[in-house]
């Protein structure tokens, strides 16, 4: 957290080596990432692949990943990286999440020793862009229904179906694709170059515009028996990587409140109403104080978690718990910081707009809110009410 935000001192439960992360991160996204949002999210169109290579050379593709020209680091350096990555834009760190989290994860995690070597190398300089094909039309919360399917014939694969809202999608070079089989869900690596695969680009986006989101089609594509991720069966395989993406997200929501509070402090410092500053007035210091105080706790929480990751013991309903709590309170925050700008806030000179906005889709992604609440909810009572 920027040193003032940080009122209960999280920084001493960080080591030098995160400070350090943090720091080139934090650099990275003041000079590279935050001069050209506001027009990367106006016009909806982001550099990805220039991006994907900076992102690569600085570490941060699957940096939490060992091997592979991976950066080995811990999940806590992770997380502080997609906070600062966040901290610029939502749709900047779902470009870091996808990569590294969910395309390489599911290559690292379950892959065959070829598709590793293949793979994993180029992804983590930034040279071969991934995607992550889960939801589809008809299934998004539910992916146990999903319809994309694969079936043999000799010794191929053929696929067919399609995916929606697929972050990447159009400028991946290679897809990771679930799909029903004979066997249950399996995940196929699809090289985006394979005839019969398309992703059409989805437009008229009003969140998470510096990000490319699409549809995948898949049109009798023929894959060798290779493409199989031998590693993953069932929806475990597919669910293994949406928690990595989701701890991410734990840290990356506290980046977006961040830089909406820092924004409003100084806002709020400046401007003048009824002859005093903003900041002068009980209503907004408790305003920013409760801001605060929720910044404060999402930060801790996810360190927190970051501790338990590292100690291998973090459990799928401690992710919802962060990825709820962390997400809703980065939107309230985003709002409440909006109003203290009032009609300035809503313009793009200013980012809370812009975050509030990308926080739409990170509050629905990973996982929606009453998602994450139901999985809290069967943790609490051994009952499940997802059907
Ligand atoms: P259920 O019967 O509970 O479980 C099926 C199998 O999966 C296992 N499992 C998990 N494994 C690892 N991690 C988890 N979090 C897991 N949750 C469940 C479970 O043990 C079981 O294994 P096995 O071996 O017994 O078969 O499954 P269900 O069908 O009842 O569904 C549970 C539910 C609703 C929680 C799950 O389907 C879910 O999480 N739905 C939400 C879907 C979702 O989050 N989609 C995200 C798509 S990717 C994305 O949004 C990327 S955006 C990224 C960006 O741009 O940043
Ligand atoms: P639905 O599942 O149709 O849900 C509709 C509503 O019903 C929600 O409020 C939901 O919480 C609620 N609901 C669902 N089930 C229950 C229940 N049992 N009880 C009560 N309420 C329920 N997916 C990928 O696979 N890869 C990606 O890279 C990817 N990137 C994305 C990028 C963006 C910008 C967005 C917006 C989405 C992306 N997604 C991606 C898709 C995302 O994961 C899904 O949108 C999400 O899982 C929710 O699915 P849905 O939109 O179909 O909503």
């Amino acid at each position: 957290m920027g040193a003032s935000l940080d009122l209960v001192d999280v920084d001493s439960l960080l080591t030098s080596e995160e400070l350090d992360v943090r720091a080139t991160a934090r650099r990275f996204a003041d000079e590279r990432l935050r001069p050209s949002l506001p027009e990367w999210f106006e016009t909806a169109s982001i550099p990805a692949r220039e991006l994907a290579k900076e992102l690569g050379a600085l570490g941060f593709l699957g940096m939490h990943l060992t091997g592979y020209g991976c950066a080995g680091l811990g999940p806590v350096a992770y997380g502080l990286a997609c906070l600062e990555i966040e901290a610029a834009d939502s749709g900047m760190r779902s470009l870091v999440s996808v990569q590294g989290s969910l395309a390489m994860y599911a290559i690292w995690k379950y892959g065959s020793d070829d598709q590793k070597n293949e793979w994993l190398p180029k992804m983590s300089a930034g040279e071969a862009i991934g995607c992550f094909g889960l939801t589809e039309p008809d299934f998004g919360s539910n992916p146990a229904g999903m319809r994309t399917n694969a079936r043999r014939d000799g010794g191929d694969w053929i696929l067919n179906g399609s995916k929606m809202w697929i972050t990447n999608g159009s400028v991946a070079d290679v897809a990771m694709v679930w799909a029903r089989t004979d066997d249950g869900v399996r995940g196929f690596v699809v090289p985006t170059s394979t005839p019969g695969f398309s992703a059409p680009e989805i437009t008229q986006k009003m969140s998470l515009r510096a990000s490319v989101t699409s549809e995948l089609v898949l049109d009798d594509v023929r894959l060798p028996e290779s493409a199989m991720l031998p590693g993953a069966r069932g929806l475990s395989g597919p669910l293994g990587c949406l928690n990595e993406a989701r701890f991410g997200i734990i840290f990356g929501a506290m980046g977006a409140a961040r830089d909406c509070l820092e924004t409003a402090v100084a806002y709020a410092g400046e401007r003048i109403v009824f002859d005093k500053p903003l900041t002068a007035y009980q209503l907004t210091q408790a305003k920013l104080a409760d801001m605060a105080v929720e910044l404060n706790k999402g930060v801790l929480l996810a360190v927190h978690l970051g501790r338990l990751k590292e100690k291998g013991t973090l459990r799928p309903e401690q992710v919802s718990v962060g990825k709820l709590n962390n997400v809703r309170e980065a939107i309230a925050i985003a709002r409440e910081c909006r109003t203290i700008l009032a009609a300035n806030g809503i313009s793009g000179e200013y980012p809370i707009m812009r975050h509030a906005n990308n926080l739409e889709s990170v509050l629905t992604y990973e996982g929606t809110s009453e998602v994450h609440q139901l999985v809290i909810g069967q943790a609490l009572t051994g009952e499940s009410a997802f059907r």
